[in-house]
Parts: structure tokens; sequence; C-alpha cells
């Protein structure tokens, strides 16, 4: 669709659902493909869907592998899907995908982490076995988002290079489905809400549904369920776009801050062509409305203070691949610890993840892959604003979004940088004027050209780490003249979006020391006191610590097996700095809400 819509996909009355996860045969040299039914190597040539490719085998050049791979799956097509349209969609492909359906080239995609899809019934014999395969490349160029390079070393291997602080996985990392619609389908929905925070007549939702073209006549039966699936509101109408007033509604708020974090509705949409019905569609969204200014940042009328972290889409073995039971742990331990917000760092995470912090009331600080951007150029800044449209296509009706960081330290230094932001954020504001941009940045408010351009600032600081390595007494002082700075410059609201310390478990030091358990905390505690401070300024809006959880990066001498500054280990275990953020995010809580 020429707009990029891309629907979540969902069994209905209308629609069938059949997952291809699982064990696909896997290969890096392309001429083997065809004879690996027959002949394949069990480490070498199967690869479990979804997940990284990288960390399954114990071979480094899979793990370093550079350029292309192949994945091929066999599946089976009723014969009863023989009149319907039939999509294939896949979450995400890291970087690039070229995908063939029974020899014929179906779509190809480009950039990792976002969803794409095509209809693939011309291509399918039914009633049959049937193949699909992917191309899959993960070489990053001067264009890419994020950016990289192709290298190679003197004994003339190939390397993927880059700079960004986490390791390049790839492969087929989320879920592949196939589904079905008729012909005539509903293809888009875009559901706001305006909230009436002074009386208790409630709620106006308006919605703009689109379909595939038809020459018959055409109308929607559109019912908003509440939680429990009663109605609370019906339209019938030819309008595509209409509203549905709803009274005494129940708000989405962030956990902690209301006793029914993350209430969700379901809008319902019944498409009918000549009278019979079409296409079921059901889309949950939230009742919430955002107000940004200088000072101030609120939702449904209260103000929001951020408690929260960057994380990874990280594990052993499993790499980027989307994985239940760790998801599920996540949020567990973002409970446990009060936290209310994470940034997708640094690049959009699962649907299935983001289905969650919708439904548990956690907000979310949408970002694109767009990390340490540089050598700026017209390539990059068509990918950008690429990858911010898909971004805001499949992330538009989630409630949780409540920020869209455009990047993570770009080079903002640089002259050239300020009419490349100016150009991003006038991009993003023609998607969505209802949600507040930042960028998390790297450089002081003298050096950087992004700010004028932003709604909220987000500032990266490793005082004490990378700055001031073992001076814990800076921490404070830094923290309050940084964020102050900013704040001066541009009179906007002030978000940390990054401080901490790595820490080795078990390293034990007093005095204390970089690297131990110990150090990690006490910089906390620094950096606390000047958040404290901070927030009687009245436009400090939270604090984000790096990181959730330790997480895997690409081999070099400061990183010792992982990124370490996690409050978790990597399988998920606390450390010390998890108790010590544990306090302090309730304490938070209780105070301000
Ligand atoms: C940063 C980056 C993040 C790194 C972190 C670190 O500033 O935004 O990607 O992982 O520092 O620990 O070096």
């Amino acid at each position: 669709y020429t707009n990029g819509a891309i629907l979540p996909v969902r069994s209905s009355e209308t629609r069938e659902v059949l997952s291809l996860d699982g064990l696909w045969y896997f290969t890096t040299n392309e001429t083997f493909i065809d004879s690996i039914e027959e002949e394949h190597d069990w480490e070498l040539n199967l690869m479990p869907v979804p997940s990284s490719y990288n960390d399954i085998s114990t071979k480094p050049e899979i793990r370093d592998h550079a350029g292309a791979v192949w994945y091929k799956k066999n599946f089976f097509i009723p014969s009863s899907w023989e009149n319907k349209n039939v999509w294939i969609r896949f979450g995400s492909v890291c970087y690039s995908a070229s995908v063939t359906v029974n020899g014929q080239l179906a779509t190809e995609h480009s950039i990792g982490h976002l969803p794409f899809e095509t209809e693939i019934s011309s291509y399918l014999t039914f009633g049959k076995e049937n193949a699909v395969l992917v191309k899959v490349d993960n070489i990053l160029t001067n264009t890419s988002i994020p950016q990289g390079s192709l290298d190679t070393l003197f004994t003339g291997r190939k390397k993927v290079k880059y700079t960004f602080d986490f390791f390049n996985y790839a492969g087929i990392d989320r879920p592949v489905y196939l589904y079905t619609t008729n012909s005539v389908h509903i293809n888009d929905v875009t559901i706001n809400s305006t909230v009436n925070t002074t009386s208790t007549k409630g709620a106006v939702v308006s919605y703009l549904i689109s379909h595939t073209a038809t020459n018959s006549s055409t109308s929607y039966e559109v019912k908003v369920l509440d939680k429990s699936k009663k109605v609370v509101g019906t339209v019938s109408s030819e309008n595509a776009e209409d509203t549905v007033e709803i009274d005494s509604p129940k708000l989405w708020w962030p956990y902690l801050m209301n006793p029914e974090p993350g209430y969700l509705y379901t809008l319902e949409i019944t498409l009918k062509v000549n009278g019979t019905v079409a296409d079921i569609y059901r889309q949950p969204f939230g009742i919430r409305e955002l107000r940004f200014d200088n000072t101030s940042f609120t939702i449904n009328g209260q103000p929001i203070y951020i408690r929260g972290f960057g994380r990874h889409e990280d594990s052993d073995i499993r790499g980027k691949g989307l994985d239940f039971p760790l998801i599920v742990r996540d949020y567990n331990l973002i409970k446990w610890i009060g936290a209310n917000c994470y940034r997708t760092s640094h690049y959009p995470y699962a649907e299935e993840i983001m289905d969650l912090a919708d439904q548990f009331g956690i907000m979310i600080i949408d970002e694109v892959p767009a990390v340490n951007t540089e050598n700026y150029n017209d390539g990059l800044l068509r990918n950008h604003k690429k990858s911010l449209s898909e971004l805001y296509q499949r992330d538009k009706n989630r409630p949780s979004v409540v920020i869209w960081s455009i990047a993570n330290e770009p080079r903002t230094q640089l002259a050239e940088s300020e009419d490349y932001y100016r150009q991003i954020s006038a991009h993003i504001k023609s998607l969505d004027r209802s949600r507040p941009i930042t960028i998390a940045n790297l450089y002081t408010s003298g050096e950087d050209h992004s700010g004028q351009f932003l709604d909220i600032l987000g500032v990266n600081r490793y005082e004490a780490w990378y700055v001031n390595a073992g001076d814990l007494d800076t921490v404070y002082p830094n923290l309050l003249d940084h964020a102050r700075a900013w704040h001066q410059k541009h009179n906007k609201p002030v978000l940390i979006t990054e401080y901490g310390a790595d820490s080795e478990e078990g390293l034990k030091l007093l005095p204390t020391y970089i690297w131990t358990e110990e150090y990690q905390t006490e910089l906390m505690e620094n950096a606390f006191r000047a958040f404290d401070e901070l927030r009687g300024e009245g436009w400090f809006i939270g604090e984000m610590i790096w990181n959730f959880a330790d997480f895997k990066t690409e081999q070099t001498i400061t990183r010792v097996g992982c990124n370490k500054k996690g409050l978790f280990t990597r399988n998920r275990q606390p450390k010390q700095a998890a108790y010590l953020m544990r306090k302090r995010y309730w304490q938070l809580a209780h105070k301000l809400n």
C-alpha cells in the first residue's frame, strides 16, 4: 500500500493464520540450497525461526558471517485457501531480506526490526506443498539505518564493521506467518482519542479505516468493546472516518499511576460489501491524552515522571530472537523493580513485546534503528525517513508509545547534522503531532545542533565512567550542570536517557573501584541526588539508567563477555544495583502518584 500500512496479524471470522515458525533449512552457500533437504548437516544447515543465527552453532564462521545466508521452509497450503488472498508476513528480518516463493521473487525488504508482508497467492499451489526461500543479508553501508561497512581483513576474510555498541545479530529473528483475507479487506486503521479531563462526559474516539479497492458499495459496522467485551459504543456508516463517544471511559494509565494500568478497549470493525460481511478486524487501543510544552509532559492531565531504563533485545543463544519465556520474565522484572517506562534502544522491538507494554501500562520511548548516524548523505536521510514511516505505521495505535526517539547518539556536533535533523523531525511531525519527539544525545548542549527541533531533550551522560572514570564525586555536580545547560539553552523538558557503569558480579574492592557492583551502586546514589534536586526545578521529567540487563556486543577490549551496565545479568538475575533501583523506583512511585 502506498501509505505503507501494515496491520498486526490477527485471526478472525474472515482471516486464518498459519505459523511458519520452527526449524528451517539454512546455509551460507547458495549453491547448496537445492540439495539441502537430502544432504544437510544438522549443525550447519538447520536453524530455528525466530532466532538470530549467530550464536546457535559452535562455529565462529557462522557467528561472524558477513554477507548473505539462505533460509528455506516447505509448507502445505490447504485447498480451502484457493479463493483467498494469502499473505506472508515477517515480524523482522535482520538486516535485509529477499523472499522467493516456489522460485518466484515475492518481495524484498531492508532495515531490520520492522515488519513487512506481501500477497503471494499467485505463486502458490493449493492443496500441495510449497517452498519459501529467504535470502538474508547482514551487510551495513554508509546509507543503511544503522550505518556500517564491509571490511576485508589482511587474511582475506570479510567482516561487517560498525560503531554501535551491541552485537550485529542477523537472521529471521521474529515470527513468520501466512494468513488469509478476502480480496476486499480492511488494510489500515488509525485510532485517536481525546479525553475530557475536566468532566465525566468522557472521551471521543476517532478512527480512520481503509480497505482495498472495489466497485461495489461498502459500509462499516464499528463497535467499541471494553475489557470484558461489553459493547460501549457503535457506529454504522458508509464513512471510513468517524467518531464514537465513550461515557465514563476507563483511561489508559501507566503502571503505578492508577490501580488499573494499561486499560485497553477494542475497536471491532466489520466491513460489508453489498451488505455481506467481507472482513472483520479487531484492533485494541487505549484512551489517553498526552500533552507537552516547555516545562511539562502529562498523561490525562497528570505530570509524568519517567522511572526507567534503556534495554536491548538480547539473550544468550537466541541473540535477538523472540522468546516468550524471556519477554514475560522481563516484564515480571520491570514490575518488580517498579519502573514505568523504557526506551526501545536502539531499534524497534518485537510487536509481541510492545503488546505487553500496552497491556501492562509500561510507557515506551519508541526508537528507530538510527544509532550513531554520521557521514550524513541523501541515501541515509531517505532510509532514516523510511524507518520512521514504517515504525509509525506499525506502532501508531499503541497507547504505550508516548515518545518517538528519532536517533541515539547521532553526531550532532557536526554542522551538517542541523539540516539533516530539521528534515527528520519535520518528517515524523508530518505523520504524528500527538506524541513528542526526542534524541538520546551524546554531546553537550553547546556542541549540539539538534535540540531546537525536539520536544524533549534526551541526555546520555557517563560521568565517572567514560568521563572521569573512578571519580564518583564528579557525578552529582556534573549531572546538575549538564541537565541545566540543556534546559537553559532550549527551555524544554529534559530527560536523562542514559547514565551508568559496568559491574562484574563478585568483583570486590574496597574502597570501591570501577567494575565492582559497589561502584555501580555508588554512582547511582550520586546520580539520584542530582535527579532529586533537578526534579524540584520543574522541567526535569525523568531518569533512565543504562541498562536493564547485560547484553552482548562486538568483541572489543572494553567488554568482558558483554556490556555489563545491566541492573540484571544477561540471564536476568538481579545484581546489587537492581535492589537499589527497586527501592528508589518504588519510593518515587509512592511519592509522586
Ligand atoms: C552509549 C550508547 C549505548 C552504549 C553505552 C555504553 O552512550 O548509547 O549504546 O551501550 O553508551 O555502555 O557504552
